[in-house]
C-alpha cells in the first residue's frame, strides 16, 4: 500500500437542503440516544454475517496516514469465552480487591460493576479489539503507526454504532491488565489489547444504572464563538 498522492474525485456527496439536514441530524440524535451499555445479555445467537458487515462499518473509520491500525478478534467459540471470562475475572477480583484505589472504586458504586463477569460466557459474540502498535509490512519489515489510540477509538466507536444500528447491545469492557487476550487469542506482540467488546443481545430484565441515564446538557459538553448578531 505505497501510492503516490493520486486525488480521485469525492464519492457520494450529499446535497442535503439545509432543512433536511437539521431533520437528520435530529432523527440521528433520537436514535443514538437509545444506545445503552448492557450488562445482562441473552444467549440468542447473532449471525456472523451482522457482526461482519459492523466491522466493515468499522474499518471505515478515519486513521493515522489511514494505516488502519486496528485488529478486531471475533470469538463466539464457549471454549474461548470461558478462558477469557476466568482470566477477566482474575484480573477484576484483584481490582476490586483493592487495586484500584478507594476513588476509583468508590466512582464505580453508582455502575454496580462487580469482579463477576457471566456476559462473557452468555453473550453469543465477543470482540477483542487490538491496537496495532507498529505495522509489519509483506517482507517483515516495521512500519510506523499514527495517533493509534484515537484511530481506534474513532474505529470502536463506528462498531459500537454499527451494531446498535443492527439493533444490538454492546458492553465496553476494560479488564486491566488485558495482556492475557494476547495469550488467549494467539495475537502478536505488536498488538495490544485496547477494549472488549461484548455483543448481543439484552436479556428480559436487563437494566441499567440511574447514573448512566444522566447525560450531560450541551452548555456543559460545548461552547461556540460566533459572530456577534449584526456583525
Ligand atoms: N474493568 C472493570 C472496572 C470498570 C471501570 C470503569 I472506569 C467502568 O466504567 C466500569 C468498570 C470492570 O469492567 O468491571
Amino acid at each position: 500500500m505505497n501510492f503516490d498522492y493520486d486525488p480521485v474525485p469525492l464519492p457520494h456527496r450529499q446535497a442535503l437542503s439545509a432543512e433536511e439536514s437539521l431533520r437528520r441530524a435530529q432523527e440521528y440524535y433520537a436514535f443514538i440516544r437509545q444506545r445503552h451499555t448492557v450488562r445482562d445479555f441473552t444467549d440468542q445467537p447473532v449471525n456472523r454475517a451482522v457482526i461482519e458487515a459492523a466491522l466493515l462499518a468499522a474499518g471505515t473509520a478515519p486513521s493515522g496516514a489511514n494505516h488502519q491500525p486496528w485488529h478486531f478478534a471475533c470469538i463466539s467459540d464457549q471454549a474461548v469465552k470461558k478462558a477469557i471470562r476466568e482470566a477477566a475475572e482474575q484480573e477484576e477480583r484483584e481490582f476490586y480487591g483493592g487495586k484500584a484505589g478507594n476513588e476509583w472504586l468508590n466512582d464505580l458504586k453508582k455502575i454496580g460493576t462487580n469482579a463477576h463477569k457471566p456476559f462473557l460466557e452468555t453473550a453469543p459474540w465477543l470482540i477483542a479489539i487490538f491496537a496495532e502498535r507498529y505495522g509489519i509490512d509483506e517482507d517483515g519489515n516495521r512500519r510506523k503507526n499514527y495517533y493509534m489510540p484515537e484511530s481506534v477509538g474513532i474505529a470502536t466507536g463506528f462498531l459500537i454504532n454499527a451494531l446498535h444500528h443492527a439493533g444490538l447491545a454492546t458492553l465496553t469492557h476494560t479488564p486491566n491488565p488485558m495482556k492475557f487476550l494476547n495469550g488467549i487469542l494467539g495475537r502478536p506482540s505488536n498488538e495490544r489489547p485496547y477494549i472488549l467488546l461484548v455483543v448481543g443481545h439484552p436479556a428480559k430484565d436487563a437494566t441499567l444504572p440511574r447514573a448512566a441515564t444522566v447525560k450531560k446538557p450541551l452548555a456543559q459538553i460545548a461552547s461556540f464563538l460566533e459572530p456577534a448578531p449584526g456583525q
